[in-house]
């Protein structure tokens, strides 16, 4: 019986779309009648077969608590756990698979941080630097750190076509900069953030950096060792893997630095009436049972994008991209939020139709099969800076197709007949 599934070093396959499609049973769903068109990606992303049948071998066969047993089941269940954080390890590049932390996501992965590290290290008056177009995960908990230990939150601006303004970066980070926490890619815009031009200004003045990676580990090849960061956040929902499960990397001295998050079983090295002391890392942070088949799935969906490989998704991405730039652009009363060159973002498009609240734009594409998201994306204050209450985003995926993209353009055309709008 073989316990790991694919190694991370399985053999590349060529892009072959049809193929990658036919791996997504939910891709054959159809809507009121007509195919499924899901744009939604960046919200969470659709799961391969291969993760389905990797969750149901684990249930089916392996099923015990990991860390706790001497019995087969539970040997088997740890061996696949800690085989997940593995492939994980080496998916990004961390030189040690210790230094992955199994969370619930990117969310919990970024409060872990501000629980753990900035309780621990950051004093009053001590600045932490993030960027005007963060998700609300890499902005509340540093806000809430800010209201109770009285640190200083400051914010790179965001420029009117969705970029950071560097200018204002260079004169904000300095020596009282702890950490820049900073997003590799807007969620709301898709705008890549030039990590290389920042990593270094807050490197200068010694202060650590975390990458909040929910929208670029997914899309891109990510190193952590060559990006020369210190944290590294990211959610196994939106890259094929089943949601609740994630991570936190982190060099291994700082994780030792740290406090734990939670308190409770598994993360202990020892307990008195009086007193406990911690186990080692990750153990000291991950207290509890932890998510095991989804840990396990989420080595699964890894395996899967190892074998696609990243530099060829993110070949797609920008393909695909670039195509739904164009033809959108043509739709009359569009208008495209962010940088319009498909090398400079992710795949995400932002837009609105002139005079149409993107609410209504969303529920007249679903009578089309086409979904996608709008609202803030929990990107409040890139709403402000675009002075919108909302938009309507498309985000792709490996298994997007340009013949989609025509399907929201179609649906697109449609609705703005519909309202009459006027180009
Ligand atoms: N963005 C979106 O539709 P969680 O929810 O913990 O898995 O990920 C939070 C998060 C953090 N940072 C970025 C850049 C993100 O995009 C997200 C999740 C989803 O855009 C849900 S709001």
């Amino acid at each position: 019986m073989t316990l790991t599934a694919q190694s991370s070093s399985t053999p590349r396959l060529p892009y072959d779309i049809n193929r990658i499609r036919r791996d997504f049973p939910i891709l054959k769903r159809e809507i009121g009648g007509v195919p499924l068109v899901y744009l939604d990606n960046a919200a969470t992303s659709q799961k391969p077969v291969q993760v389905i049948a990797e969750l149901t071998r684990y249930y089916r066969d392996h099923n015990a608590n990991v860390h706790r047993g001497v019995h087969t089941l539970s040997v088997e269940a740890t061996e696949l756990y800690e085989g997940a954080r593995a492939k994980i390890a080496a998916f990004i590049g961390a030189s040690d698979q210790h230094e992955i932390i199994f969370t619930r996501g990117t969310t919990e992965s970024i409060n872990l941080v501000a629980h753990g590290w900035g309780r621990k290290h950051l004093q009053a008056g001590d600045e932490v630097v993030v960027s005007e177009i963060e998700h609300h995960s890499n902005i509340v908990p540093w806000q809430m750190l800010r209201d109770e230990r009285g640190i200083v939150l400051k914010y790179i601006p965001m420029l009117p076509d969705g970029t950071l303004d560097l200018e204002v970066a260079r004169s904000i980070i300095g020596p009282k900069t702890k950490l820049l926490s900073i997003t590799a890619m807007s969620n709301a815009l898709g705008t890549i953030v030039p990590l290389q031009e920042l990593i270094p200004l807050a490197k200068a003045h010694g202060a650590l950096v975390l990458v909040d990676g929910a929208q670029s580990v997914p899309h891109m090849a990510v190193d952590v060792q060559a990006l020369g960061i210190d944290f590294l956040a990211f959610s196994g929902h939106k890259m094929l893997g089943p949601t609740g499960i994630g991570a936190l990397w982190g060099r291994m001295p700082i994780l030792e630095s740290m406090d734990p998050f939670m308190g409770g079983g598994d993360m202990i090295l020892n307990v008195t009436m009086e007193q406990s002391t911690w186990a080692d890392v990750p153990a000291k942070f991950e207290a509890g049972t932890p998510n095991i088949a989804d840990a396990i799935g989420l080595g699964a969906a890894v395996d899967y994008l190892s074998a696609l490989g990243m530099d060829e998704v993110r070949r797609h991405e920008i393909e695909i991209t670039d195509y739904a730039l164009r033809r959108l652009a043509d739709v009359p009363g569009v208008s495209i939020f962010g940088p319009m060159d498909a090398q400079q973002r992710g795949g995400v498009v932002s837009f609105e139709l002139e005079g149409v609240h993107p609410h209504d734009i969303g529920q007249v594409l679903d009578t089309k099969g086409v979904a996608i998201r709008t609202g803030h994306h929990c990107a409040q204050p890139v709403m402000a800076a675009l002075d919108v209450p909302a938009t309507a985003r498309a985000s792709f995926y490996i298994y997007n197709t340009t013949a989609e993209v025509d399907a929201l353009a179609s649906a697109l055309e449609a609705a703005s007949a519909f309202f009459g709008v006027r180009a």
